[in-house]
């Protein structure tokens, strides 16, 4: 690591606590990573000497807020290397960026008989939008299947795309398996085809840098929390060609330029799409996330995150009976199993016992169980500040749930 493991680690307090008078191990990071003091810091300091609503305000506070909220969205700006600060949409997240390209670009681009490609690994939030929009437009949603390792088979993907298709949506990294899909081949045989493409970006976000430039992906989302970030809010990367010409979302203050009774007509871009008062103290919390990623550094972050996923990877193939889902070539921070027929719940609880924190269930990708036939996995994901030790207190704890259940 750029800094050091012991520094690193104390500067997200949560890590220092006992749970059932054990050392805190967390490895539930996929579902909502922990908060370093900066973040923490910078909400306490919007919240003791900035706050106040935004644009348009005359008074001194009102002004100060305005400029550290649009200051905010320009360095996110760079941080996905978007070509315009008008195409970085403020939402609450990963589930409001994927709902409002299902509804605004479905309403606009989505026609009878026209098709949606998603993938069978997607979580829920970039399902069900597509189900909703698909019923209201009379269009038919298609899925990319996978293999048995929780790979995208880029083959039959070739074969799904026609004139038909209006827009692929898939995730960058699945939650549930780990797997890194190749997005910049998929998005440049959509493209060939005329196709726009929305990438869901909730899991890779946190590990793997993001350049919507690149990519020359359409839409791009992801969520501030799963990034050491606060809680609702995150962000809708759009070319600025398509959020043009989509109608708004949700409607009310902020994304008007003028309103009477008899005609409405709508801000520019960015504010079209945020309607209300914005949640600028989280926003400037998530502008903290990014420069404290930054400052470790991505390369720092990618090369200890390997080292976990391989030392979890060996260290859980020295038990009996554990059964991986998810093996993909390519993939990151995410080890879902299933151990000695035991249901994942009872090992997540047991676990829990002796201090240790992993997801149970389906995470919200119930497709992926159907297709591995399985109720659930339990789930460890990484962040950067978790430790080889720590794998090491699951292994053992492992052996003791085997115990037992015997
Ligand atoms: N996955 C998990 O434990 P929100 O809730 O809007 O921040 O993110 C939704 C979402 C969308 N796409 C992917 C790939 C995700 O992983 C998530 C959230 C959490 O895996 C909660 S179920």
């Amino acid at each position: 690591m750029a800094v050091k493991e012991d520094i690193l680690r104390k500067q997200f307090p949560i890590l220092g606590l006992t749970v059932n008078k054990r050392p805190l191990v967390y490895f539930d990071n996929a579902a909502t990573t922990q908060k370093p003091v900066a973040v923490i810091d910078r909400l306490r300091h919007y919240y003791e000497s900035e706050n106040s609503n935004i644009h348009r305000g005359a008074h001194y506070l009102s002004q100060l807020a305005t400029e550290a909220y649009e200051q905010a969205r320009e360095n996110i700006r760079k941080f996905i290397n978007a070509g315009q600060n008008h195409e970085v949409i403020f939402t609450r997240g990963t589930t409001e960026s994927i709902n409002l390209v299902a509804y605004a670009f479905s309403k606009k681009f989505l026609n009878p008989g026209d098709e949606v490609l998603i993938s069978e690994m997607e979580h829920h939030s970039n399902i069900v939008p597509w189900q909703i929009a698909c019923e209201n437009h009379q269009a038919h949603l298609k899925i990319i299947p996978m293999n048995e390792k929780g790979e995208l088979r880029m083959d039959q993907y070739r074969k799904l795309l026609s004139e038909k298709t209006k827009l692929v949506a898939v995730t960058h990294v699945s939650n549930s398996l780990g797997t890194i899909n190749p997005v910049k081949e998929i998005i440049q045989l959509a493209h060939q085809n005329n196709t726009a493409v929305l990438v869901d970006g909730a899991q890779a976000a946190p590990h793997i840098p993001i350049d919507v430039k690149a990519l020359d992906c359409d839409f791009y989302c992801f969520s501030g929390h799963k990034m050491y970030g606060p809680m609702g809010v995150g962000v809708l990367f759009g070319k600025e060609k398509w959020l043009e010409q989509m109608p708004p979302y949700q409607s009310g203050g902020e994304m008007i330029k003028e309103v009477s009774f008899k005609k409405t007509t709508y801000n520019e871009l960015p504010f079209k799409f945020e309607a209300g008062t914005p949640n600028v103290a989280d926003v400037l919390g998530m502008e903290k996330a990014i420069q404290f990623i930054l400052e470790v550094g991505h390369k720092a972050i990618a090369r200890h995150e390997n080292d976990l996923l391989q030392y979890a990877i060996n260290r859980l193939s020295e038990l009996e009976n554990i059964r991986f889902i998810g093996t993909a070539e390519q993939r990151t921070s995410v080890v879902s199993f299933l151990f000695n027929d035991i249901h994942p719940y009872d090992t997540g609880t047991i676990l829990d016992k002796l201090g240790i924190a992993v997801r149970t269930g389906h995470h919200c990708a119930q497709p992926v169980m159907d297709h591995f036939q399985i109720p659930g996995t339990v789930r460890i994901s990484f962040a950067l500040y978790n430790t080889k030790e720590e794998i090491d207190v699951l292994v053992k704890a492992l052996a003791k749930v085997r115990e037992m259940f015997g």
